[in-house]
C-alpha cells in the first residue's frame, strides 16, 4: 500500500484537525488542544498487512469525544478521515470511528513526523491503510463514502 512521504516540519502548534460536514458545529482543534481533553491510551502495531510489528503504546484523543463537540446530525452515519498528505483518505462507518484514537503521543512523546505525528489515527482490528497519518480533516456524510474517496483503491496494491 501507500507509503507517502511525510509534510515537512508539521507544527504542532499550528497544526489543525478539522470537524465538519453533517455536523451541526464544525470546529478546527489544533494538534496542541488535543492533549488537554481527556485522554486515554492503547496500544496498537502499524505494520503493512502480513507483517507482524510490536504494538506502540499511543496516547490520544477518542474520536468520539471529539465529534460529540460537533454535534453530528441525527443522520450522521460516516466520516472521510484525510491526512495532510492531499491524497491519503480513508471512509469509516461513524460508530466504528467513534472508538478510533486521535493520537498526539507515542511512548510518552510527540509522535514523530515519519510516524504520523503530529496527530495520527489508531483504529483497533483496521487494514494497515485504515491507520491515517497527519490527520488534517473528519468529514461526516450522512452516506458511505465511495470507494473513489478511499485511499487504498487509488494506490497499486503492492506499493
Ligand atoms: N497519510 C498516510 N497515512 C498512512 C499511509 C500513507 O501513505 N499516508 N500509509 C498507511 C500504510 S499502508 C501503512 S502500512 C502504515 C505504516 O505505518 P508505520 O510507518 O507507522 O508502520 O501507515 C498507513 N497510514
Ligand atoms: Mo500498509
Amino acid at each position: 500500500m501507500a507509503h507517502s512521504d511525510p509534510p515537512a516540519d508539521p507544527d504542532p502548534a499550528r497544526w489543525t484537525v478539522t470537524l465538519t460536514g453533517a455536523v451541526a458545529d464544525p470546529q478546527s482543534v489544533r494538534a496542541s488542544d488535543l492533549a488537554a481533553l481527556e485522554t486515554v491510551s492503547a496500544e496498537v502495531a502499524t505494520g503493512c498487512e502480513g507483517e507482524t510489528t510490536a504494538p506502540d503504546r499511543w496516547r490520544g484523543v477518542r474520536v468520539g469525544t471529539l465529534l460529540d463537540r460537533s454535534r453530528p446530525r441525527a443522520d450522521a452515519s460516516h466520516a472521510l478521515v484525510s491526512s495532510a498528505d492531499p491524497d491519503f483518505a480513508c471512509g469509516f462507518d461513524l460508530n466504528r470511528l467513534r472508538d478510533a484514537l486521535l493520537a498526539v503521543r507515542l511512548d510518552g512523546d510527540p509522535i514523530p513526523t515519519e510516524r504520523g505525528g503530529p496527530v495520527r489515527l489508531l483504529v483497533d482490528d483496521a487494514d494497515c491503510w485504515e491507520r491515517i497519518k497527519w490527520v488534517s480533516r473528519i468529514d461526516v456524510r450522512t452516506e458511505p463514502p465511495t470507494e473513489d474517496d478511499t485511499a487504498r483503491d487509488r494506490v497499486p496494491a503492492d506499493d
